[in-house]
């Protein structure tokens, strides 16, 4: 069928409106009707040619929400109908990884959807009779999409698409790295590196958990009210303070805090998180991608003195199982997504989704179909 997809023909360049063939889904897959997706910082990332992972022709995307159209073969759990949020984190729960309950990076398909193709090897997207890579197996800048059944999240009929898709990525990025993979507690201090469509979910997550003082660091000082709405109690003006920031944010906290968070994708910034942790238990979770070619690096004796440097992707969330139970949160009133979503557009307008962004102008903008 001919599909309408916004294609990113190379890095750096903006992306086109093309129309693309969609071939159907093979055994296992299924064919959604995307009807909204946001845009994250790591469609960007991937786009700038940042991305080790990254390859072109392909079609970004990975925060949406649909309908399911048609199922392949062996597809036991899905029916056309179904509304679906797509996981570029599936959840077969039969391989090594989801079997562990360890993680939640369920390795089933991670190498051919690294490869921007299907399990079996191949795209399902062409143009002009050339292949078009998928991405993150999701590919959800497209009115149709092809996706296998272990990658979506069946979810309620009586939620928004254009509010949803956010749960696709940032809101369970956010909130889950606070209470999966950091488990604050109540009373924690925490620091948030970063207040944008991630970092805000994360001072959510973190009012959620009881967390004492939240404290916020960015260098856009419009991001100070939005985040005192979600439960910020200190902001905290990178570009502002004199001397070093680390000392001024183990001052602030007394000594360090017990959670912090890096939520740009800037290695001088992941150090800096890792050091205002307080000394002896601080946690410091890396949610922020960096990129190629980019590394690390601290005095050991950071580590040494019990500071725990870890990482979180999409939240430690399992998402077949966790994705459902995050859209009952937002459609019961216990999470906010709404004053996140800042723009919505139209696919034709997706270029200035990603204007919007590195203007530091948009939290998360939605494009609908
Ligand atoms: P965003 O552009 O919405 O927000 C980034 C924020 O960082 C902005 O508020 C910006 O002002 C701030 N910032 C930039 N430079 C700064 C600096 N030097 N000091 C302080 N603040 C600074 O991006 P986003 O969508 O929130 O994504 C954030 C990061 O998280 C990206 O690297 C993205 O790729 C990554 N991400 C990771 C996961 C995961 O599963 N680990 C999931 C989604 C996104
Ligand atoms: N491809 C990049 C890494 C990109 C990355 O870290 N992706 C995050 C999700 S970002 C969503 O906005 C992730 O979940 N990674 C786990 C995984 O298995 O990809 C690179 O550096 O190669
Ligand atoms: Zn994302």
């Amino acid at each position: 069928m001919d599909v309408r997809a916004a294609v990113a023909t190379k890095a750096g360049a903006p992306l086109t409106i093309e129309t693309v063939q969609l071939e159907g889904p093979r055994a296992g897959e299924v064919l959604v009707e995307i009807k909204a997706s946001g845009v994250c910082h790591t469609d960007l990332f991937t786009l700038s040619g940042d991305d080790p992972e990254g390859l072109f022709p392909a079609i970004l995307g990975h925060e949406g929400a649909g309908v399911v159209v048609e199922v392949g073969a062996g597809v036991t759990t899905l029916k056309p109908g179904d509304h679906v949020i797509p996981l570029y984190t599936p959840e077969c729960r039969t391989c090594s990884y989801c079997l562990s309950r360890k993680t939640n990076l369920c390795q089933a398909i991670r190498e051919t959807q690294g490869r921007g193709v299907m399990p079996d090897g191949t795209s399902r997207f062409k143009m002009g009779g050339k292949e078009v890579l998928h991405y993150m197996g999701t590919s959800t800048f497209s009115n149709y999409t092809v996706v296998p059944e272990i990658a979506l999240a069946k979810i309620r009929e009586d939620a928004p698409f254009e509010k949803v898709c956010y749960i696709g990525c940032g809101v369970t990025t956010g909130i889950g790295a606070v209470i999966n993979t950091a488990k604050v507690q109540p009373g924690d201090n925490v620091i948030v590196f970063g207040l944008g469509g991630i970092g805000l979910n994360v001072i959510q997550g973190a009012r959620i958990a009881g967390a004492d003082m939240i404290v916020g660091v960015d260098i856009n000082p419009a991001r100070e009210a939005l985040a005192r709405k979600f439960g910020l109690t200190h902001f905290v003006n990178s570009k502002e303070v004199e001397g070093d920031l680390v000392q001024y944010l183990v001052g602030l906290t007394k000594g360090g805090a017990d959670h912090t968070f890096e939520c740009i994708g800037n290695v001088k910034l992941m150090r800096q998180a890792l050091e205002c942790a307080h000394k002896g238990w601080g946690k410091s979770t890396i949610i922020g991608v960096a990129g190629a070619g980019q590394e690390i690096a601290t005095r050991p004796f950071q580590l040494v003195t019990g500071r725990v440097w870890q990482g979180s992707a999409f939240g430690g969330a399992r998402g077949r199982t966790d994705v459902p139970k995050i859209v009952d949160w937002y459609m019961e009133g216990k999470i906010n997504i709404d004053d996140l979503i800042t723009h919505v557009m139209p696919i034709d307008k997706i270029n200035d989704a990603f204007q919007l962004m590195k203007d530091g102008t948009s939290i998360r903008s939605v494009v609908t179909f």
